[in-house]
């Protein structure tokens, strides 16, 4: 689907964004200095909000939730790409609609995607008292799907090759900060919340059990049927051809899929062919350290 803001993304020479802080929080520039239009965001109290660190399994939710609205229709699901269809709220590409543009034009109710920390959501999403979808993945895929992508995306700071990677997201110096404290804000929230705390893991081993708990979340009621059709058309090998899932629609000179697809695997343990004994014992180290006071516990993904 050709979108007119495409043909002009398409002529534009890519510039790698620097990253910049907004309250100790690495952002690509593009979010940081649209920051104002982002915290005024106004939300509704029949929004909800998807909310990830990147490359946790953003899309996959965010297909699962327009089946749900959709009733399971699929040529519906297909009406324009995912992310016209829910739009990512602190996206400013350098030409084209902001995410904040789009939404607001959306009618309720409406599904936004974020990849905000707990504590830089826009107050107005706690004031409408909104529910949120959190979707998590352990930190060793999360990290090697993140490098993938900084390679194809070019909207993405320059990731420097995997081992500076590496280090850079275990000391939090990527876009969105460190998976830790990420992962840790939004799990301590679910008390102050309406939060539904979902994990990749999860989704992978038994995809229906976790989509009826976003279906009961959604206060959605469907046939056997539909959920058999959401289950089938939101798998990994479904959305993975579909052009309205993997992001093929969105100009190649951004998003270079010659590199690395945006649906790249889509597997748990996919570190393994990624990660260096050494890196290995490094990482394992540090995870403890970060996650020593946490109650929240990924399972061990060997
Ligand atoms: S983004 O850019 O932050 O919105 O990316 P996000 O969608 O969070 O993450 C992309 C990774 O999720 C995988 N993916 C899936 N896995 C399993 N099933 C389904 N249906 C699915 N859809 C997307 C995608 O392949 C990326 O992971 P990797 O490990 O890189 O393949």
């Amino acid at each position: 689907m050709e979108l007119d803001y495409h043909a002009e993304l398409r002529g534009l020479t890519v510039r790698r964004p620097q990253l910049k802080l907004l309250q100790d929080v690495p952002f690509p520039d593009w979010v940081a200095d649209n920051w104002e239009t982002v915290k005024n965001f106004q939300a509704r109290p029949d929004d909800l909000l998807i909310a990830t660190y990147p490359k946790s399994g953003t899309t996959w939710m965010q297909e699962i939730v327009d089946l749900f609205n959709q009733n399971g229709d699929v040529k519906m699901c297909k009406r324009a790409p995912v992310y016209e269809r829910i739009p990512f709220l602190e996206f400013f590409p350098d030409k084209g609609p902001p995410g904040v543009e789009l939404i607001e034009k959306m009618a309720s109710p409406r599904v936004i995607k974020t990849h905000l920390p707990i504590q830089l959501v826009p107050k107005s999403f706690w004031e409408q008292d909104c529910k949120t979808i959190v979707v998590t993945r352990n930190a060793k895929d999360n990290l090697v799907s993140y490098f993938h992508f900084h390679l194809m995306d070019k909207e993405m700071p320059e990731p420097g090759n995997w081992p500076e990677f590496f280090e850079k997201f275990l000391h939090g110096q990527v876009s969105w900060g460190s998976w830790y404290d990420h992962v840790k804000g939004w799990w301590e929230a679910q008390d102050k919340h309406r939060i539904l705390f979902l994990f990749y893991e999860d989704m992978k081993e038994n995809p229906r059990r976790e989509i009826l708990k976003v279906a009961e979340f959604m206060e959605k009621v469907l046939e056997e049927d539909v959920i058999e059709k959401i289950v089938h058309h939101s798998s990994f090998e479904v959305m993975k051809d579909n052009p309205m899932t993997n992001y093929t629609t969105f100009p190649m000179n951004i998003l270079d899929h010659n590199i690395s697809r945006f649906m790249r695997k889509g597997e748990v343990g996919d570190w393994k062919n990624h990660f260096t004994v050494s890196q290995n014992e490094d990482f394992d180290e540090h995870y403890a350290r970060q996650m020593v006071h946490s109650s929240l516990k990924f399972r061990n993904v060997l």
